[in-house]
């Protein structure tokens, strides 16, 4: 496996040379995060971002991600345009030797918490949702209250949830279907494997449909497009979050098996019905020595990486620094993983 540390590029608060003196990580998983979704990415841009990661040492083993445009999620009439660009993205970043491409399809909505700095016991701040403080969100200023990929203006957001109506959840799935019967191939023939990412809370935000919630819908995708290339980022603190999936997560890594291109090894304890908050990597409801062994006896040698950290002594002053992606805690999951993986090789 490839262990990798999340870089947010030239503005990211945790710097490259602070990474590479994380021990055993040799990889970074980066985007040009901030080619609006829809567009094809530039040849040079991408070139450049790589070329940063190389001269700091490192490697850059995945993309997370490419965000797919909303007319490709809702099946508008302008996906086709939108679709090739992404698949021109694709092209590219095999051209350059970066072998996963991560990508998610929530609607309108990214990843969801409703609180950036839960207080644990420990004083450490963590990432927290409760469904029922949702309620609380004001949209009047557009989404630029909620962490997400693309923020909407309050024009943008109405017109997008207009788009909404009727869109159920097989519409999203023969969407999804419709776009990687386009992309899958593209990808195949680049050698990049796509890796699409659950639903961060694994159900649905503000009345609009998710699909991808379980792992039995990760299996369903991979069995769309007809490509190996199309496989899933396992995400155990996405998943997790719903105290079922957690518990299954092994059995998932097992069954899913060479379709898991990336993962994501995090862990996050729920304190009741659709609510939970984020945990130190080593604590929590999801078993991740088991969710390990299971990767290496499926073979998995793709990037890896500890994923959401709390913040601890003191980072949370650290300029520039998103919720969740702080460097120590990170840096102290990214050292559980590697020990988990020393150990169950020691066992195999
Ligand atoms: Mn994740």
């Amino acid at each position: 496996m490839q262990l990798s540390v999340r870089w947010y590029g030239p503005d990211d608060g945790v710097r490259l040379d602070q990474i590479r003196q994380v021990p055993g990580v040799e990889h970074v998983v980066s985007a040009l995060y901030d080619v609006p979704p829809g567009q094809a990415w530039p040849k040079e841009d991408l070139a450049r971002l790589k070329e940063r990661i190389e001269d700091a040492g490192l490697r850059f083993s995945a993309i997370e991600s490419i965000p797919v445009h909303e007319d490709i999620k809702l099946g508008r009439p302008g996906r086709e345009r939108y679709i090739d660009n992404y698949a021109r993205s694709v092209e590219r970043a095999g051209a350059l030797g970066i072998e996963v491409v991560c990508y998610n399809f929530m609607p309108v909505f990214d990843w969801t918490r409703t609180d950036l700095a839960h207080r644990l016991p420990d004083g450490s701040e963590a990432l927290a949702y409760d469904h029922a403080d949702l309620s609380e969100f004001d949209f009047s200023g557009g989404t630029g209250e909620l962490p997400a990929w693309a923020s909407y203006s309050r024009v943008e957001l109405e017109e997008l949830l207009d788009a909404c109506e009727g869109v159920g959840e097989e519409d999203l799935w023969q969407n999804l279907a419709y776009f990687l019967e386009r992309v899958g191939p593209v990808a195949e023939e680049a050698g990049v494997k796509l890796a699409i990412h659950p639903d961060d809370p694994p159900w649905p935000v503000f009345d609009l449909p998710r699909i991808v919630t379980s792992a039995a819908a990760l299996e369903r995708v991979t069995e769309l497009a007809g490509t190996p290339a199309n496989g899933v980022c396992l995400c155990t603190g996405s998943l997790g979050a719903d105290p079922d999936e957690a518990e299954a997560l092994p059995r998932a890594a097992r069954r899913l098996g060479g379709r898991v291109h990336f993962a994501h090894l995090r862990n996050v304890r729920a304190t009741g019905e659709k609510r939970f908050h984020e945990t130190p990597h080593p604590s929590g409801d999801v078993d991740l020595a088991a969710v390990v062994r299971a990767l290496r006896e499926s073979g998995f040698d793709g990037p890896l990486r500890p994923d959401h950290g709390r913040m601890i002594w003191g980072e949370e002053d650290r300029p520039n620094v998103r919720p969740g992606y702080g460097l120590y805690d990170r840096a102290l999951g990214a050292n559980y993983l590697l020990g988990l993986w020393e150990r169950e090789g020691e066992r195999a």
